[in-house]
């Protein structure tokens, strides 16, 4: 293996500060203690610091669902990739596809983001993905390859190492609907062979894509089987401390 697995959470809007110390209690010990996949869990902002305290003496690395792509300034209610940083956040997810959908997410945006991210040394979770519409008009893989070359536009081999990507079908998330392993292991494979493309085969080699949309416990195993497939960013199996237990099983 070239690559780390990294099973990650997605909260998104979930959890209030004591339905997090409820989590974190319940999870901590059952979480299995094997190194193979890294653990991470993307947290709403006001849950960062208490997920943090909370998770310091187990492998589970703390992420953010956004942040914004200036350093400083008048963005009132923005949240900067340092300020993230500077609480001992690794990872954060960028251009998740509610966010694309609902608050102006572009891939220029996102590409803005990714810089900003790997500049304070935060981890970018890049995802990509396509709509119903666009699968059944047979452009899967020219869309997925324009948002992963703009995603990474500018950014440079030694950089590209931090970065995870994470493949989420529109059509799959929060649906309950996955893609059958196989389709989520010919995307995952186009991606790698987008970013050989661009970067060479050992760069490509070594990053994590992540499959993501509705993984869960039962199709877990599956999906990680398949040789492109590094990893998950899960929605809402990851709110429960025993389905996310059983994912990270899946990939020890
Ligand atoms: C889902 O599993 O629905 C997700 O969107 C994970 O990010």
């Amino acid at each position: 293996r070239y690559r780390k697995t990294i099973i990650a959470g997605n909260w998104k809007m979930n959890k209030t500060l004591s339905e997090t110390r409820a989590f974190a209690e319940e999870l901590k010990p059952i979480l299995p203690k094997g190194k193979w996949c890294d653990v991470v869990l993307c947290v709403p902002y006001v849950n960062i610091p208490a997920a943090i305290r909370l998770f310091k003496d187990c492998r589970v690395a703390i992420g953010a669902e956004n942040c914004h792509y200036e350093a400083t300034g008048a963005y009132t209610g923005e949240v900067s990739a340092e300020m993230l940083k500077e609480l001992g956040v690794k990872y954060v997810i960028i251009g998740h596809s509610e966010r694309r959908q609902y608050y102006n997410e572009t891939d220029l945006t996102v590409n803005k983001k990714v810089h900003a991210a790997l500049e304070v040394g935060l981890r970018p979770i890049v995802c990509v993905g396509e709509s119903l519409e666009q699968r059944e008009l047979g452009v899967t893989m020219e869309l997925i390859a324009y948002q992963v070359k703009c995603a990474l536009s500018g950014v440079s081999a030694d950089k590209l190492r931090h970065v995870v990507i994470a493949y989420e079908p529109l059509w799959a998330i929060g649906t309950g609907k996955t893609a059958t392993a196989e389709q989520a292991g010919e995307v995952c494979q186009a991606i790698r062979a987008v970013i050989r493309k661009l970067y060479g085969a050992r760069v490509a080699r070594s990053v994590t894509i992540q499959y993501g949309g509705s993984m869960n416990p039962k199709n877990a195993a599956e999906l990680l089987a398949q040789p492109d497939v590094d990893g998950g960013l899960i929605g809402g199996a990851s709110l429960k401390p025993e389905q996310f237990v059983e994912i990270i099983n899946a990939a020890n």
